[in-house]
């Protein structure tokens, strides 16, 4: 891809509108486009970064077993009233009238629908465990959008549901997405703290916030610092050993501000490792039992008897990640924004330094393209005429984390290559792919 021919429409200056870096930065670098408020088009470049955070999320949920669907954006007011939270829900939800003159609404979240298609067809316990999960459009007509994509009315959420039989089951059910998120985050390249929290309008008593922390955030926490030290992974999907695993978080004293008991937060947290600070939720699960299945009827057969279907539901915040991810990577100070490879709109930046009539730099980075193509490294040419300082400004803010420059300082067969934020060094086109390749690996 040529940059002159690309779709990023860059800005001289930070929109004074934008209050924090993510949002200053994706308006910037022509990562989305406000269409009315709290309502954003994606530009390619936050596109291609958001798809990348879909797919892994994606990947993250199909290897604990949950079964992708998609659901409609636009549902029918029946099946809310059916679970008494079509006016529970109030200003927040966008109601519509069709030309029938029936209620419809703009999907806030999917517990009523997702339940109701779950009890039209499974009749059997032996069907159980059942986790479905989508990643659609959500709109929540929030009083007061801000920052950006972080908190919008039309957002990008994954959301995923649980149907078992008894408490137990959606326990562990509930312990394969705590594990999914932390296996998610991790190749996100973040560290995303789970803490008690409290549940809202979704409902229940057991909950979890997945918080980045920043300074940014809109959640309080109260934490231990030692929660930070947890070693996450686990490679067996088994009943005891994720109980484990979430004891392991649980261990320490590390909640939301409306869980927070400040004698609790004393009493369990030696003075030394108390962290009172803010962060981001990008992601929440949520465990409510039958608070849906009762008034929605869902029941399956067991031995003869009816029994309602024990819920839990998960989300996460697939475009307010992209924010999030902003917040933790980009340095204000020197002004480099960092992609993690994994979700980077582009692995590699070509920057030639090119003169009126010497197309020689062009040339190669033509070649360079091609080589970097057949190892599947994605990569993008700046043939504009700038010079060569205000491209590497430029590339330091889109944030594409390697950096070949074609300047002066090549030499026959080696480049200027480096890791965005570290030393030049003179590489040859196969020590750079390999370079390359090898940090995509991990
Ligand atoms: N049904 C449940 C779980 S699927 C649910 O809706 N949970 S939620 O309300 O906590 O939302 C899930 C995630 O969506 C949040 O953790 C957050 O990352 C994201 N989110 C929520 N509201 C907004 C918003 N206004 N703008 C951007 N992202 C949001």
């Amino acid at each position: 891809m040529y940059f002159s021919k690309s779709f990023i429409p860059i800005l001289k200056n930070n929109p004074a509108e934008a209050k924090i870096k993510s949002h200053q930065l994706m308006l910037r670098v022509g990562m989305i486009k406000q269409s009315s408020a709290g309502i954003y088009s994606w530009l390619p470049l936050g596109f291609k970064i958001m798809k990348k955070i879909e797919q892994i999320v994606r990947e993250e949920q199909d290897r604990v077993g949950a079964q992708e669907i998609l659901m409609p954006t636009i549902q029918s007011s029946e099946i809310w009233k059916e679970s008494g939270r079509y006016e529970d829900y109030g200003e927040e939800m966008l109601r519509i009238k069709d030309r029938q003159n029936r209620e419809m609404l703009y999907g806030p979240t999917n517990e009523e629908l997702v339940t109701e298609i779950f009890r039209s067809s499974v009749k059997s316990y032996k069907s159980l465990p059942q986790l479905l999960y989508h990643i659609q459009w959500k709109f929540r007509d929030e009083l007061r959008p801000r920052f950006g994509i972080m908190r919008c009315r039309e957002f990008y959420m994954k959301d995923a549901y649980s149907f078992d039989l008894t408490d137990d089951d959606a326990f562990f059910s509930y312990n394969k997405f705590f594990l999914s998120y932390l296996r998610t985050f991790k190749r996100l390249n973040l560290s995303a703290i789970p803490m008690a929290a409290d549940t809202g309008p979704i409902g229940g008593n057991l909950s979890h916030e997945f918080i980045i922390l920043a300074d940014t955030g809109e959640s309080k926490i109260y934490t231990d610092k030692r929660i930070f030290e947890v070693e996450s992974e686990t490679t067996i999907i088994e009943k005891s050993s994720l109980s484990n695993l979430r004891k392991e978080f649980e261990n320490f004293y590390s909640v939301t501000d409306e869980k927070f008991n400040k004698d609790e937060f004393e009493k369990s947290v030696p003075e030394e490792f108390r962290l009172n600070t803010k962060g981001i939720e990008v992601g929440h699960i949520f465990y409510f039992g039958d608070k849906y299945s009762k008034p929605l009827n869902t029941a399956v057969d067991f031995n003869g008897n009816k029994e309602f279907v024990k819920m839990g539901s998960y989300g996460i915040g697939v475009s307010r990640l992209v924010g999030a991810i902003i917040e933790a990577k980009y340095n204000d100070k020197n002004g480099i924004m960092k992609w993690p490879i994994s979700v980077s709109p582009y692995d590699c930046a070509i920057i030639p330094m090119i003169n009126k009539n010497d197309t020689s730099n062009l040339e190669k980075s033509n070649n360079i393209f091609e080589y970097l193509k057949s190892k599947n490294i994605d990569a993008i040419i700046d043939d504009t005429d700038e010079n060569i300082s205000a491209k590497i400004k430029k590339f330091n803010l889109i944030g594409i984390p390697y950096q070949i420059i074609i300047g002066n300082k090549s030499e026959g067969d080696l480049f200027e290559f480096k890791e965005i934020d570290g030393e030049p060094q003179k590489l040859n086109i196969e020590e750079i792919a390999s370079q390359i390749s090898k940090a995509k690996l991990n």
